[in-house]
């Protein structure tokens, strides 16, 4: 069964401007909990004294899920992850050529030293330990560097390796680009040296295909897919949570552990605290995601909800709506009066026609029209009008 890694209090938190205190922090991993995923990556605690405390807080407060620190690839920020009280260490360290001689200034042999030196510590120090090894920039790296490092980083102790799409350069239409390559490859050559670690990835959205990536990956038997709440993350984030869950359920991975009712709630809080609104049309949890507005559309769903939704909200705890504007029918205007509780209006036509073109008036004026606070205003307003004339 497919595993979740939320990095939502890693990865998202290189949103420039993004910062949740530990207390948020903590909140929102007991959410992801609740959700059901299995790991929660919840920073660098050599990145700032109160990442450290948050971490060290979140390993404490009793959450099912893994707690994973995330570590460059020295002993002294591996100390500082294992100080924090984890289940899980992501060490990460490229070996890409072009990043070997232009950052590091190392050569092959010398980063792979490097990595055995730090996993093995890591390895010693705490025997139940997960560990994963990242090559950064996986694919597009040489490949037989990523063998190599991973066949290292494996027999030094690391349990997962985790090909990272690192700027988004994937592509599931090019068979040497694709992600399902990377996984495809690097599980079969790994296994041909009797390694079998876990194969996870992280899919950044520069190209905006992180979610197609992710599935490609999961078509390729990938253990483990990255993730985090509005798929934050640095420049264009990583992969949506919800997008990818809701995609697994439907192409048929058996959903045993996770609960999507806990969605909209976890997606508030860290919109919330992010400060980063949601999309209203972004997909699952986007505010029109599940609402109907064209006078066709509503006339359409008041018969059956199918002839334009393929998704059943009710699976996230929520449900359709009708919007209503310049471009609403009279099927609308009737539905939204049934809503709050009017019924017996709807069966005036003449009412109907007229809080009809009283919305599509307000609407030009580019106000928004909310069905509970504002419509038994415009209701009352012109069955007054009504009775008057
Ligand atoms: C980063 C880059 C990273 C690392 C992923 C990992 C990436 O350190 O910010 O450690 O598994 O995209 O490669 O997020
Ligand atoms: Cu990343």
């Amino acid at each position: 069964m497919i595993k979740i890694l939320d990095s939502t209090l890693r990865e998202g938190e290189q949103t420039p401007g993004v910062y949740f205190s530990p207390e948020i922090k903590l909140a929102i991993a007991q959410f992801l909990d609740l959700v059901g995923v299995d790991i929660i990556e919840a920073g660098n605690p050599a990145v700032d004294r109160e990442i450290a405390n948050a971490i060290t807080k979140i390993s404490h407060a009793g959450i099912k899920a893994k707690i994973g620190a995330h570590s460059l690839c020295s002993i002294e920020n591996v100390n500082k992850c294992l100080d924090c009280g984890i289940d899980f260490l992501g060490i990460v360290f490229s070996v890409s050529e072009k990043r070997l001689q232009l950052d590091y200034n190392l050569n092959l042999a010398a980063a792979l030293d490097k990595i055995v030196e730090v996993i093995s510590y890591a390895r010693k120090q705490q025997d139940n330990l997960l560990i994963r090894y990242t090559p950064e920039d996986t694919v597009r790296s040489k490949i037989e560097n990523v063998i190599e490092a991973a066949s290292a980083a494996v027999q030094a102790g690391a349990n997962i390796i985790s090909i990272a799409d690192t700027a988004g350069y994937t592509t599931p239409f090019l068979p040497n680009r694709s992600i399902s390559y990377y996984v495809k490859t690097l599980k079969s050559e790994l296994a041909k040296r009797e390694l079998y670690p876990q194969i996870e990835v992280h899919c950044h959205n520069d190209r905006g295909l992180a979610l197609a990536n992710a599935l490609d990956a999961y078509s390729a038997n990938a253990d483990i897919i990255d993730v985090t709440v509005m798929g934050l993350g640095e420049r264009t984030g990583i992969v949506d949570l919800a997008q990818l869950l809701i995609n697994l359920i439907d192409i048929g991975e058996e959903n045993t552990k996770w609960d999507l009712k806990y969605l909209k709630d976890l997606y508030e809080l860290v919109s919330e605290h992010s400060h980063i609104a949601i999309p209203p049309h972004q997909p699952i949890l986007g505010k029109n995601a599940f609402t109907h507005y064209a006078g066709l559309h509503v006339k359409a769903v008041s018969k059956d909800e199918e002839l334009y939704q393929s998704l059943n909200p009710e699976i996230l705890g929520l449900k359709s709506s009708v919007a209503l504007g310049t471009q609403s029918g009279r099927s609308a205007i009737k539905q939204a009066i049934q809503q709050i509780g009017r019924a017996e209006l709807a069966e005036n036509p003449d009412l109907v026609a007229k809080i009809l073109q009283e919305i599509k008036e307000i609407a030009k004026r580019g106000t928004p029209i909310d069905v509970e606070k504002e419509l038994p205003a415009i209701v009352d307003r012109c069955a007054l009008s009504e009775l008057i004339t």
